[in-house]
């Protein structure tokens, strides 16, 4: 029974998002603008993934994303408009919003056709379930972190964030970026880690074979629980060569590199 109520916390995935057949996951990918090349190498990633193929995208897609404000930006509208056209032609696009992107929400899913799962999502894949989470949630040791977590995510902050006028909300994101950014060199990097415990306790929880996740910007694939649950993190996708991680019928999955497919 504790299995279902730790399981019904993430919404239910379609048969077109289901990891039987062809997909692929990426994740932290930061995009900035279209000033930013990073960005366009995404959208030509994109163009090129083979027509009904599922993706899945891992959390941080954009480097900050303000919910309404940020639907309009003309900034993003390229990447808005190709996730439209790609979910239009039948791929589907499943997204588990990040610490940069958490309020891609409802307004997102209209917009782009993105199915959002703010939670995670429990997807069936190879051998059995495979959970897809962001990753920031197994920091456990990170204490001001997790608690800074709780309020972002909470339907207080969000009701706040949308009613907020667009040039708050800048504001707003521009702080918590600084505030990050000088309190990460500060830290004791140990604390910051992803704890595997955590991690393979979710496992058994939820009854996943499989958690895959970003956040880390470091790759790594290993089992856990003398090998009950295979524990997955991607590079940030465009950096290091374990950018992707990809389904196919007829092989093992796998992490592989976003330029050699
Ligand atoms: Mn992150």
């Amino acid at each position: 029974m504790k299995e279902a109520a730790e399981s019904s916390r993430y919404g239910s995935v379609p048969p077109a998002g289901q990891l039987s057949g062809s997909a692929r996951v990426i994740c932290d990918l930061h995009l900035k603008g279209s000033a930013d090349p990073h960005q366009g190498r995404f959208l030509k990633w994109l163009e090129g993934l083979p027509t009904g193929e599922s993706l899945w995208i891992l959390g941080d897609l954009f480097e900050y994303w303000l919910g309404g404000p940020s639907l309009g930006d003309c900034e993003f509208a390229p990447v808005l408009k190709a996730l439209r056209r790609r979910t239009d032609t039948g791929g589907f696009v499943g997204i588990v919003p990040g610490n940069r992107d958490f309020l891609i929400g409802e307004g997102f899913e209209a917009q782009t056709g993105v199915c959002v799962y703010p939670e995670g999502a429990l997807s069936q894949g190879p051998g059995g379930a495979w959970l897809l989470l962001h990753g920031d949630e197994f920091c456990t040791l990170d204490h001001g972190y997790q608690r800074l977590r709780r309020v972002l995510r909470s339907g207080f902050f969000r009701f706040w964030a949308k009613h907020q006028p667009a040039f708050l909300s800048r504001v707003m994101a521009r702080r918590l970026r600084s505030a990050s950014k000088r309190a990460v060199p500060a830290k004791d990097p140990a604390r910051m880690e992803m704890q595997t415990g955590e991690v393979f306790a979710l496992a058994q929880a939820t009854g996943a074979r499989a958690v895959l996740c970003g956040h880390a910007h470091v790759a790594r694939d290993e089992m856990l629980g003398g090998g009950a649950a295979r524990f997955i993190v991607l590079d940030a996708f465009g950096h290091g060569s374990a950018d992707v991680f990809e389904f196919q019928p007829d092989r093992d999955p796998a992490l592989v590199s976003s330029s050699t497919c």
